[in-house]
């Protein structure tokens, strides 16, 4: 396979922001950390003040998910987000602690934030996954109000969708349809913890669940090791159990780096060249503080803060340019 590593620098509005190429096999950089896909600045800089404020890793990418939840620009990730092929907005989400402490939901409707109905399922509940129905009676007895999940902007997609899309297709696109967020982060003791949120494939089947609420394959974490998760075809983060994959392969001893590209090379070995036009992206921390973030095909960026330094936003390589 002919690997090309796809660095390319792009303008950045914000002044606050510096833009870095990809850059594995960094020294170790111990202290407090947030990373997450895409441009999700907003969202790392609401991580790192809660971290800042002496709360833990696990508070910290909770309060980070929420942001994009509640942003209706953010297209794939809760209000607003694209609805399935009914008209719906079917959210799916998880977090995790570095102790095996995982929650998680699936296909959850009317629901703002469910990130947090996550960390509810695995804090107040003996179970790790509530899918469908389930979780609006969860957020019922827990006291949060369900809201129409569709903005006018999603309702008007689907309304475009549904009328020039016969027979079915979802969106499938590299680079379209993707800005899920998967959030990681190190607390200054030293704790990891991550969550992933999604309103998943544009258009998806009614019931179609990605790999967002999905533990080992949109999320794992594991406190002596490190972090992982990842955004795209989540149906491809599934087969694999890429999250898990990542985190098992640096327990080894493997960087974050390399752990990453494996996993994208599982789903490469699979599809040979067709998998140019499958966007699988993962994002993985080591407890040393090192970064990995590789992708089948260009786009893919993410977004770091760590003390002492300004946040910045850093484009991926990928295997295909
Ligand atoms: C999913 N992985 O449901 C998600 C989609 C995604 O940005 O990452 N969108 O398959």
């Amino acid at each position: 396979m002919d690997r090309r590593s796809f660095v390319k620098v792009a303008g950045l509005g914000a002044a606050a922001l510096s833009l870095k190429q990809c850059t594995s096999g960094q020294p170790p950089q111990p202290g407090a950390l947030v990373i997450a896909t895409w441009k999700n600045t907003k969202a790392v800089q609401a991580a790192w003040d809660t971290l800042k404020n002496q709360q833990s890793a696990l508070d910290a990418v909770e309060q980070g998910a929420r942001v994009p939840e509640a942003d209706p620009g953010d297209r794939s990730v809760g209000y607003g987000g694209h609805a399935d092929e009914t008209g719906a907005v079917t959210l799916d989400a998880s977090i995790m602690d570095g102790q095996g402490n995982c929650g998680a939901v699936a296909m959850a409707e009317g629901i703002l934030h469910p990130v947090s109905l996550a960390r509810i399922v695995m804090e107040k509940t003996p179970h790790v996954l509530i899918v469908g129905d389930g979780c609006r009676a969860l957020a019922e007895e827990h006291g949060i109000p369900t809201q129409n999940m569709l903005s006018p902007e999603s309702a008007a997609d689907y309304e475009k969708w549904f009328k020039e899309n016969k027979p079915y297709e979802p969106f499938h696109e590299p680079g379209e349809s993707h800005d899920t967020i998967g959030i990681l982060a190190i607390d200054d003791q030293g704790k990891l913890a991550g969550a992933c949120s999604t309103s998943g494939m544009g258009y998806k089947k009614r019931g179609r669940v990605g790999d967002a609420p999905i533990i080992g394959a949109g999320l794992f974490v594991d406190d002596e090791v490190g972090a992982a998760t990842a955004t795209g075809t989540g149906e491809e983060m599934i087969r694999i159990a890429g999250a898990h994959l990542i985190v098992e392969h640096m327990r080894l001893g493997v960087s974050p780096q390399k752990a990453c590209e494996t996993a994208v090379d599982r789903v490469i070995r699979r599809y040979g060249d067709k998998a140019k036009d499958i966007m699988v992206c993962f994002l993985a921390i080591n407890k040393q503080g090192e970064i990995g973030a590789w992708s089948t095909t260009p786009g893919f960026e993410y977004t770091v803060k760590r003390d002492g330094n300004e946040m910045e936003v850093i484009k991926s390589g990928s295997v295909y340019s």
